[in-house]
């Protein structure tokens, strides 16, 4: 059976959605929340990012995946599919082939914000899964997992996986880990996919690519703005640049704009002035060491059950219990 909930139909009223728009903007260095990247276009845009040669992220994952779900899934045993960050949810099927192998009847939950590549990946799932219980969430991580915390199973796993928790700076990145807590029972699993820290060259490859993909990825969050918030920024003005920043040993996205102007946001009811030069954070993506990951999730109360990595050892996997 295959269900669809909306968690954010109406967020715009519910959430304030807009004020992380408008504080973003207003303050110096200009931000802007990396979850604007994901409109419909913005994640067919990751899509083919991920399908990238400079992008190893998901080949390499998917590799370790593929290895290793058996092994994941005879550890946890039959249980409740839970994943954050869905997407197309191709790198899930190894998932769901090895727990099919256990579980005749598996429920598996996907959530995403992107409302368009979540259903068509449902459906795709179900058909292949017909015993399956496939449920799609639209809506942020944390409309989500709200709902969540107050359905508990017998057993759950949790997976966040293709480095996404990366793109959470350090506070948001308590805050998800908190939630997640919450939403498990003592004994319940964690999985957890972690681009790990390598050469910057390699790095920076991956985020700037020689077709251009990454570059339409990264303007592409000024024309979810225009259209969710009625803006007016002008794509032309603006060049995306990405820098490894090695002290914070994260990929820092930035937006420079070519020409001082003002953009207006209607619905936000607000008036950006831009200068020459200028540029807007939209994005970081921290990279990782294993083993201080792995204490990290220790103080959330998770203990770290196993590890697995790529030959290079550039991408890892942690499966943990809380
Ligand atoms: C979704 N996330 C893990 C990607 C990353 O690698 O940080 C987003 C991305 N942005 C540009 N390329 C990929």
């Amino acid at each position: 059976m295959t269900s669809l909930k909306i968690m954010n139909e109406n967020y715009q009223s519910l959430n304030n959605e807009g004020e992380d728009v408008i504080q973003g903007l207003t303050q110096s260095p200009k931000t802007l929340p990396q979850k604007y990247f994901y409109d419909d276009y913005g994640s067919e845009l990751f899509e083919q990012i991920c399908e990238l040669p400079e992008y190893y992220l998901t080949r390499t994952e998917a590799g370790i995946l593929h290895k290793y779900a058996h092994e994941i899934a005879q550890i946890t045993g039959a249980c409740e599919l839970v994943e954050l960050g869905s997407g197309s949810s191709t790198k899930t099927l190894f998932l769901l082939d090895a727990y099919q192998k256990f579980a005749s009847s598996c429920r598996y939950i996907a959530i995403d914000i992107s409302g368009g590549i979540l259903k068509s990946s449902v459906i795709k799932l179900q058909q292949k899964y017909p015993a399956f219980f496939i449920e799609g969430l639209i809506g942020t991580y944390q409309q989500a997992l709200i709902k969540l915390e107050s359905t508990f199973t017998q057993s759950r796993m949790i997976f966040f996986l293709g480095s996404s928790l990366g793109n959470f700076n350090l506070q948001e990145c308590d805050d998800l880990l908190r939630q997640i807590t919450r939403t498990l029972q003592v004994g319940d699993y964690f999985l957890l996919g972690i681009d790990l820290q390598k050469p910057k060259e390699i790095l920076e490859q991956a985020y700037n690519d020689s077709q251009g993909v990454t570059a339409a990825f990264d303007l592409n969050i000024l024309s979810h703005l225009n259209w969710r918030f009625q803006g007016n920024f002008d794509l032309n003005l603006f060049t995306p640049q990405v820098i490894y920043n090695q002290n914070n040993a994260q990929i820092e996205t930035y937006l420079h704009c070519q020409k001082s102007h003002k953009v207006s946001l209607e619905a936000l009811d607000l008036q950006v002035l831009f200068a020459d030069g200028e540029s807007i954070l939209t994005q970081i993506s921290r990279k990782f060491d294993l083993g201080i990951m792995q204490k990290q999730l220790e103080t959330y109360g998770f203990k770290t059950l196993k590890t697995w990595t790529d030959p290079k050892e550039w991408f890892g996997l942690v499966l943990c219990q809380a």
